[in-house]
């Protein structure tokens, strides 16, 4: 037998498993009873930051309370907590991402991400990326967030960092050139969307570019996908889009030769 603690981590493990299982049936444990009695799980058993029942490893909300764990779009992001939980689903044409200076030490790898999104018109909520910002991702194939940028609303003047748009209000632009006076978000320094209903109605294009970033993708964890939230941060109305490279004869994500740069289109 192991010793003291090695027995007690295990038996942790174990509850936490318990946890987890009670959470997919939809069930928020609050009491697992254990060898030495009744033992309150959200206190006990393992890391839970929300007190939801469900631990931390396995929570698809870390820090929104939700112990059933409905997941609509089964993207491993629970409906509480995802960016765009596709009640609406909106993917991009014409999208395409790349990823540089992946083989030089993090801190210097750039993003360029940009696509081509149809969302429901009239615009519901109205478009308006100058006062409620953007929200911006680049999440790998396990799920994992690279970049995971909301970019505040709010004019460019006069901090150098911010907003702005046209008397017509169809072109958006984010910038961010404040020379390190205001961080950068993930590395996010510029946006730019574009309404294009005029010739087709609720047609937004849309690019995004980081730089200094750490945007390490491991050869496993393609293809990534990215995805741009229009009613940011959270789009419940369902205002977003997922650029995805699923390879089954279409857009695809490859590594150059010297795995320095990843190209999705
Ligand atoms: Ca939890
Ligand atoms: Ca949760
Ligand atoms: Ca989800």
């Amino acid at each position: 037998m192991g010793s003291p603690t090695v027995r007690l981590t295990l038996k942790a493990l174990a509850l936490c498993a318990s946890a987890a299982i009670l959470a997919a049936a939809g069930r928020a444990p609050a009491q697992i009873s254990s060898s030495s009695g009744s033992t309150a799980i959200t206190s006990l058993a393992c890391p839970d930051m929300d007190g939801d029942g469900v631990c931390d490893g396995s929570d698809n909300c870390k820090t929104v309370p939700n112990p059933g764990q409905e997941d609509a779009d089964n993207d491993g992001k629970g409906d509480a907590c995802d960016p765009c939980n596709n009640i609406i689903p909106v993917f991009a044409t014409r999208q395409s991402i790349v990823v540089t200076k992946l083989n030089t030490a993090p801190g210097d790898d750039r993003f360029k991400f940009k696509g081509e999104i149809a969302l429901p018109y009239p615009y519901a909520p109205p478009l308006d990326p100058f006062n409620k910002g953007v929200r911006i991702l680049l999440t790998t194939d396990g799920g994992r967030d690279v970049i995971d940028a909301t970019i505040p609303g709010g004019a460019f003047a006069p901090t150098f960092a911010g907003w702005k748009q046209n008397l017509s209000h169809t072109t958006f632009v984010y910038r961010n050139s404040s020379r390190g006076a205001v961080p950068l978000v993930d590395g996010i320094f510029i946006v730019i969307l574009r309404d294009r209903s005029a010739r087709q109605p609720g047609h937004i294009t849309f690019s995004a570019a980081g730089k200094q970033g750490d945007y390490t993708v491991l050869p496993n964890e393609v293809p990534v996908k990215g995805t741009v939230v229009i009613d940011s941060p959270q789009a419940s109305s369902g205002q977003c889009g997922e650029a995805t490279f699923p390879d089954a004869g279409g857009p695809t994500c490859a590594f150059t030769t010297t795995g320095n740069t990843l190209k999705c289109k």
